[in-house]
């Protein structure tokens, strides 16, 4: 079993905290985002979609979303869950990673991919050419101030989004709050409790 990933990118770094903090020992190979190495036509064997992460199964198999990956790994590895143990649980966790996937971080990327070379003519992961939208960065910051309003609500009084241990829905709100710097919009003073959340995820996954 292989992990092909780019630590630094988002959606591999969901799975990166994932692995580090189930402490699963996995073969790595990193897949360079910055020099386009997803489009080299030995990684494009592996997956077609040109993007990472992407977890090759010893058979061949190959699960190319972080939802499959980490929901695959936790049944494979059953110490430390953090997609969920009871059915509720299961739910809710899967609710919430597809939920931040979408509203999170979507919407930094809708900033991030419609402005600047080094997205132009790649608004959208993959091998086919897309042009870049201007109006979606101005629409895409609007979007990451309701969501933070939105997250300072759920985190209010709450150490985890699901139950009362870390989870991967955890995980992938730390990880969009992260994305959010890469477009400089940080976490405003109107969400203390947003503030206060990431500052003690920050000690428990860090
Ligand atoms: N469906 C995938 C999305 C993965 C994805 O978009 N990965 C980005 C990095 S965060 C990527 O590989 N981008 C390649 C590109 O921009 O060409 C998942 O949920 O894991």
């Amino acid at each position: 079993m292989k992990l092909y990933t780019f630590e630094m990118a988002p959606n591999p770094r969901r799975v990166g905290l994932f692995v580090k903090h189930k402490g699963i020992d996995l073969a790595t190979e990193t897949v360079d985002l910055t020099t386009k190495a997803q489009f080299d036509p030995a990684f494009k064997a592996i997956n077609p979609r040109c993007t990472v992460p992407a977890l090759q199964l010893d058979d061949g198999t190959v699960l190319a979303d972080v939802i499959a990956i980490c929901t695959y790994l936790d049944s494979l590895y059953p110490d430390k869950p953090l997609m969920g143990t009871t059915p509720l649980e299961k739910a809710q966790i899967a609710g919430w990673c597809h939920r931040l996937y979408v509203e999170g971080l979507m919407g930094v990327a809708d900033v991030l991919r419609n402005t600047g070379d080094m997205f132009k003519d790649r608004a959208l992961p993959g091998d086919v050419l897309i042009e870049q939208i201007p109006a979606l960065v101005d629409r895409g910051m609007k979007r990451i101030d309701g969501f933070y309003q939105a997250m300072n609500q759920e985190v209010e009084g709450r150490e985890f989004l699901v139950g009362d241990s870390l989870s991967q829905a955890d995980i992938d709100l730390y990880v969009c709050l992260g994305f959010t710097q890469w477009v400089k919009r940080d976490v405003p003073d109107t969400c203390p409790a947003l503030q206060g959340w990431r500052a003690s995820m920050a000690e428990r996954l860090e």
